[in-house]
């Protein structure tokens, strides 16, 4: 009997682990954070203040016998305008599309609250607990919220990690590969990504915000990439910063401008690095009252 041909056609199948690992959990508690060490990249950005974090931001971690599709979420809250209400549908769409779901706790803060959340999610798919800044704490408290975790009915297992200190990428995904189903590759050609290029400019310089700006304005502010001009030299780069009031806008600019420039060379210099291009960045502030409950605007910033 003649098997050469069907033995060709059979190493052209590939069969890898495929499927979508979305991070869910509590503001703060590292999401984003893992997010990058996982994809190596600093795809998602990051900051000490609570809900950065405003899309679901897709990633795509491609090797030989696995494609995962990984996601960061929002931080799960009470929604006060329509602004948070898109960040929970974000939310509820990477729920809805989970194959595991990776939920992610912050070790030193108390374990009941992130248990109420997740328990609320209400999980069809497979979930870990993902144990994070074990670096902030003894390894009782560590033990402690392994035990608790694995006592829940929601969970599969727990992943104890440190996202900001360097993580074991192969060790780290091993229980996920384990509860993902083999299929065919869902992207295919090298992006790490399904958002552009405009979205992680204008996710850049909003972090500069949130590290430079006092409590309260980053909630208030949204940025939206005007123009993107690709020159032979550099990138020309046009942004708007909206903010809610005058007296917001004279924070952002600051005395002489000194604050707008602080931003926009710390922005510049991540955006250069990102495109590996120079770029000019021009930034300008705009008020636009109430923006975070206005549906054309938030559309408008890409929300
Ligand atoms: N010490 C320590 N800090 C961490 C660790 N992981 C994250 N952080 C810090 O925790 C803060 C919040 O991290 P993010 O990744 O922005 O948290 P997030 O869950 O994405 O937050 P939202 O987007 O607001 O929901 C930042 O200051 C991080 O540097 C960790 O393993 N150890
Ligand atoms: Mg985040």
């Amino acid at each position: 009997m003649y098997t050469g041909g069907q033995m060709t056609r059979l190493t052209e199948f590939i069969i890898m682990k495929t499927g979508f690992v979305n991070i869910f959990g509590q503001p703060n508690a590292g999401k984003s954070t893992l997010l990058n060490a996982l994809m190596g990249e600093k795809l998602a950005i990051v900051s000490p203040k609570v809900q950065t974090t405003r899309h679901r931001i897709k990633a795509i971690m491609n090797e030989k016998d696995y494609q995962v599709v990984i996601s960061d979420t929002p931080g799960i809250i009470e929604p006060r305008y329509k602004l948070h209400e898109k960040m929970m549908k974000a939310v509820k769409g990477a729920l809805e599309d989970s194959d595991v779901a990776l939920l992610i706790v912050d070790v030193k803060e108390d374990f009941a609250t992130s248990d109420a959340i997740f328990a609320a999610l209400h999980l069809k798919v497979p979930a870990l607990v993902v144990v994070n800044k074990i670096d902030t704490v003894n390894k009782d408290r560590i033990d402690e919220a392994v035990a608790y975790f694995e006592s829940r009915p929601y969970c599969k297992g727990t992943i104890k990690t440190s996202a900001s200190t360097g993580i074991n990428i192969k060790a780290f995904l091993k229980p996920i590969l384990a509860l993902l189903p083999e299929g065919e590759p869902f992207f295919t050609g090298d992006d790490i990504s399904d958002l552009p290029t405009k979205f992680f400019v204008s996710e850049m310089i909003r972090e500069k915000i949130y590290e430079l700006l006092g409590d309260e304005l980053p909630y208030h502010t949204a940025v939206l990439v005007r123009e993107f001009k690709e020159k032979t030299t550099l990138v020309k780069i046009v942004a708007d910063i909206i903010v809610h009031r005058e007296t917001q806008k004279v924070i952002v600019i600051g005395d002489k401008g000194s604050m707008i420039k602080n931003i926009g060379s710390k922005a510049r210099r991540d955006i250069e690095e990102f495109l590996q291009q120079k770029v000019f960045l021009e930034l300008f502030v705009k008020v636009k009252p109430k923006w975070r409950d206005n549906e054309l605007y938030l559309k408008e910033y890409g929300y």
